[in-house]
């Protein structure tokens, strides 16, 4: 993995309805983010924070069904160019979050610089809404569908390109709550889930090496967006839309351990980490964690 890493913040809370959210680059700052990395012979830049819109300022209109589109889209953009020009840099990005409708701009800063990127999906949900098919208007259940180039232009076109990645090179992991417009795309586009149903039938261990094998094959960098609500609510509960059954704490250790021996991030983002519904920093305590194994900490 590249030594050099960014550490980018987004305090975004726009892209859903409950409060609290925007904390959570604070939180995992809190957490010691930095200091554990860097005990890992990390160099670190941590750039701060992208800007976002007051939620209360007056210009928030909901357009179509998609709540806060212009916020969420202008602090995408300037995220994308962030993650763009650190890449160039050859500094590897982390992105925290934030709600999920961040993947948008760093999806966008990321995938110019592949032909072929990758993108695991570790969440309880599967984000492929779009205008059309959302019962919630909440642009965090977007960013995915988005990626592929299914959305509203302000969203889909970030960085004027279009789609960020191809269906085949995404795989979801987690997956438990999955809106019907959601399944329809899925088995229409033949996307890769492994649903909690393979997990608990196969087990994390086959999961991870069979995604990371699919991926290395043919994809040309990865990025991971990993939503804390993939968790089991019981480990993390600090997310505003949490899901029962969930993925364990060890089975989220070991994928994110597999990753790092298999060297194969080239990005990765941690997001939905909402420190008001947590339990003394729980989550994002927990996040940090995560991140430490997914950085090559080793158990022995
Ligand atoms: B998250 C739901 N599918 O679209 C929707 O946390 C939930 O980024 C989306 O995965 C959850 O509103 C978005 C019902
Ligand atoms: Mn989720
Ligand atoms: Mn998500
Ligand atoms: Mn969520």
């Amino acid at each position: 993995m590249q030594k050099n890493l960014s550490i980018i913040g987004v305090p975004m809370d726009l892209g859903q309805s409950r409060r609290g959210v925007d904390m959570g680059p604070s939180a995992i700052r809190y957490a010691g983010v930095t200091e554990r990395l860097e005990n890992l012979m990390y160099h670190i830049t941590d750039l701060g924070d992208v800007p976002v819109s007051r939620p209360d300022s007056k210009d928030h209109v909901q357009e179509g069904n998609l709540r806060n589109l212009k916020q969420v889209s202008e602090s995408n953009r300037l995220l994308a160019e962030m993650v763009d020009e650190e890449i160039r840099k050859n500094r590897f990005p982390l992105v925290l979050g934030g709600d999920h409708s961040i993947a948008i701009g760093t999806l966008a800063g990321t995938a110019k610089h592949y032909e072929n990127l990758g993108v695991i999906w570790y969440d309880a949900h599967g984000d492929l809404n779009s205008g059309e098919t959302s019962p919630s208007g909440n642009i965090h259940g977007m960013p995915l569908a988005v990626s592929l180039g299914i959305g509203h232009e302000k969203l889909t076109h970030i960085l004027d390109y279009a789609p960020k990645v191809n269906t085949e090179n995404i795989v979801i992991i987690g997956a438990r709550s999955l809106d019907p417009g959601e399944k329809e795309l899925i088995k229409e586009k033949g996307v890769t889930v492994y649903s909690m149903h393979e997990v608990d039938r196969i087990g994390m261990s086959q999961v991870m090496a069979e995604a990371i094998d699919y991926l290395k094959k043919r994809t040309d960098g990865v990025h991971l967006s990993l939503d804390l609500d993939g968790l089991d609510p019981e480990e993390a509960p600090g997310v505003g839309t949490p899901v029962m059954g969930g993925l364990s704490y060890r089975e989220s250790h070991l994928a994110m351990e597999m990753l790092s021996e298999a060297d194969l991030l080239t990005s990765a983002e941690f997001v939905e980490v909402n420190p008001i519904l947590d339990d003394q920093n729980k989550t994002a305590t927990l996040t940090v964690g995560l991140l430490g194994s997914l950085f090559g900490e080793k158990l022995k």
